[in-house]
């Protein structure tokens, strides 16, 4: 596997162009995951993201490039009923931000967020779903959360994603999207776990920050685990890198 992945490492001297062209000559095939651009976590919505909107041009960009050459696009949607444990308003005297637990795991205490079939579930009006090419639903099951997009919190059950994604012969994952220190943490990692080389693109990520330092230590935390982190202008088909 690791050779079958040597292409996917944008070295000093590499461009970005060479790169792509890599990743359609080779054994490697990429898929995009753009986690959870939904309105709720954007300004205005219940769990906003500071800059959250902030990301939907570039994912736009990186979906059409992916899209071109006939990579996979792919999105997460958190989709909880209205009922779900991880909503403070379930539990008598929880307030939003604290620590509890559920299921046996520890777990924040969100605002009510993306309850399925409502306007704060929709990806963000400006992201363009007709790029992508199955979407993929979690925390669904009220009793646990899920923040990554393949498997809920206590692993037990799956959403098919990482089946998916083997069954299209994808090997590597390119992950975008919303938070930094939640669903694009967990998502990275159980894609790692998963065996498929991960990419995230830091600056088409935006972190909740509860701690304001929690996105910067996501990034940390998943570089330690062998996840490349880049800035998109070293990620892209159009732009030349020294
Ligand atoms: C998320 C908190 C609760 C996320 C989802 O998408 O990062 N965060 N539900
Ligand atoms: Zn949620």
């Amino acid at each position: 596997m690791s050779e079958m992945r040597r292409g996917t490492d944008l070295g000093e001297n590499q461009t970005a162009a060479n790169f792509v062209a890599d990743a359609n000559n080779s054994n490697i095939k990429q898929a995009l995951i753009i986690v959870d651009i939904q309105n709720d976590f954007c300004p205005g919505g219940s769990l906003a993201v500071t800059g959250g909107d902030g990301i939907v041009e570039l994912t736009n960009s990186l979906a059409e490039q992916f899209s071109a050459v006939g990579d996979l696009v792919l999105a997460t949607q958190d989709w909880h009923p209205a009922d779900h444990g991880s909503f403070a308003s379930q539990h008598k005297g929880v307030t939003v931000g604290e620590m509890g637990e559920l299921s046996g795991l520890p777990q924040v205490f969100w605002p009510d967020h993306c309850i399925a079939e409502t306007q704060g579930a929709e990806f963000h009006p400006n992201l363009k779903a007709e790029l992508i090419d199955v979407v993929f639903r979690k925390g669904t099951d009220r009793r646990i959360d899920s923040y990554s997009g393949f498997y809920d919190n206590d692993h037990a059950s799956s959403t098919g994603l990482a089946e998916f994604l083997r069954t299209e012969g994808v090997t590597d994952v390119v992950v975008v999207g919303l938070a930094t220190d939640y669903c694009v943490l967990a998502t990275a990692l159980d894609a790692l776990t998963e065996g498929f080389a991960v990419t995230v693109i830091s600056d088409a990520c935006r972190a909740v920050n509860i701690s304001p330092d929690d996105g910067r230590q996501a990034l940390k935390r998943l570089e330690e685990a062998g996840v490349q982190i880049v800035d998109s202008s070293r990620f892209g088909s159009d732009r030349i890198v020294s």
